[in-house]
């Protein structure tokens, strides 16, 4: 190279450099994405998904073919030395009517399917199956069953093959409701019922997510969906419905630390004045339901696995672990923290 222009790669370069690209591209649709709606698992999340697919292919034969004709256009009638300039037109009957009626139709296409699938899905349930109320809280979710007597956080159950049938309230902002394989979304606004409902199809650990920006930790109010075998699910339920024994009424081998835990919950540590516990004192209304906090996977809307030292984390310092989330920092030690942590745990 003797001119100083940089000499330009190779086109073999270039293509192996594009192909390298496109596999780098392509690895990242190779992940498991649990938080997929391209992985149906529902009645509902199905015809969503089908929705989906049939307007997608819409899209795509028009890509191809308005692509398709600018490519060829540009590609035909570039400039060529030597070349005559192109004729110029103006206007084509023919092609003004051709543009006007096929997108007009491709509309209809796709407008029939939705609406029909909107009506469908907005539409009544099926069958009520399971009931359940969902309360979105800043920055956790609240899950009622009123025909069980359940109340229980961030972790729903339903059994497989049942609709259920779910009402979706704010306790504050807006949140929105959204496990995408399985339940379409839906807003929750405060002053007014929302409604949705799905039949999950296959057992299952299904991940969700708030999906209306509710303030600082939103991204942090995520939830989980148990499809459970009808006997796990008429198990849960049954445990879950029922209350824990009064306090000061210790079952005859407990264990110190969780004597000396649940002493501290109902005094010292103030837990109750947020915090409900069916069956005792422990009526608070503005934190999740503990009554049976020890089964549950996950605390603080999925955000930390259900174990002693994260719960004695949690309890030690909520603010550190959630930003800006109602629960207050009690000011216990480390010791009083992990007695309070066991002391949850028994609770199953
Ligand atoms: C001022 C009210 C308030 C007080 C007092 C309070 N909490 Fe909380 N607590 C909350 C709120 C609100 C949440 C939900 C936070 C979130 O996930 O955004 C919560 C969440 C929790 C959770 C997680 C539950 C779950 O299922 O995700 C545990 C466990 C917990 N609190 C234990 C305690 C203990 C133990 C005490 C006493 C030391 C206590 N809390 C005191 C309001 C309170
Ligand atoms: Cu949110």
């Amino acid at each position: 190279m003797t001119d100083g222009r940089p000499r330009l790669p190779g086109r073999r370069r270039q293509l192996a450099f594009a192909a390298l690209a496109l596999a780098a591209l392509f690895v990242a649709c190779g992940g498991d994405f649990p938080q997929s709606s391209l992985r149906p698992q529902s009645d509902v999340a199905r015809e969503i998904d089908s929705l989906f697919r049939g307007i997608f292919w819409w899209a795509m034969g028009v890509l191809v073919v308005v692509e398709g004709a600018l490519l060829f256009t540009v590609f035909r009638y570039r400039e060529r030395p030597g070349a005559a300039r192109p004729k110029a037109v103006h206007g084509n009957t023919v092609l003004e009517i051709g543009w006007t009626i096929a997108p007009a139709v491709i509309l209809i296409f796709i407008g029939v399917p939705t609406m029909l699938t909107l009506w469908r899905i907005d539409g009544p349930p099926p069958s009520s199956d399971v009931r359940v109320e969902v309360v979105g809280h800043q920055w956790w979710w609240e899950f009622r069953y009123p025909d069980l007597g359940i109340t229980t956080a961030n972790e729903l159950h339903l059994p497989v093959g049942k609709t259920a049938d779910v009402r979706l309230r704010s306790g504050d902002v807006l949140h929105s409701f959204w496990f995408p394989r399985v339940s379409g979304k839906r807003d929750l606004v405060p002053g007014r019922e929302n409604s949705l409902w799905f039949t999950p199809d296959s057992v299952g650990v299904y991940p969700g997510q708030c999906a209306e920006f509710c303030g600082t930790s939103h991204a942090l109010m995520g939830m989980r969906l148990f499809v459970d075998s009808p006997e796990d699910f008429e198990a849960w339920a049954a445990r879950q419905a029922s209350p824990q024994e009064a306090e000061g009424d210790p079952a005859p081998a407990e264990d110190p630390m969780v004597t000396a835990g649940r002493e501290i919950f109902f005094g010292a540590g103030g837990c109750i004045s947020c915090h409900a516990i069916r069956g005792t004192v422990a009526a608070g209304v503005i934190g999740p339901d503990l009554t049976h906090v020890g089964s549950r996977s996950t605390i603080a809307a999925g955000l930390l696995e259900n174990t002693p030292e994260n719960l004695a984390k949690w309890i030690m310092d909520p603010q550190e672990v959630k930003p800006g989330n109602l629960m207050l920092d009690m000011g216990l030690n480390d010791e009083q923290a992990g007695q309070v942590a066991a002391y949850l745990l028994s609770l199953e």
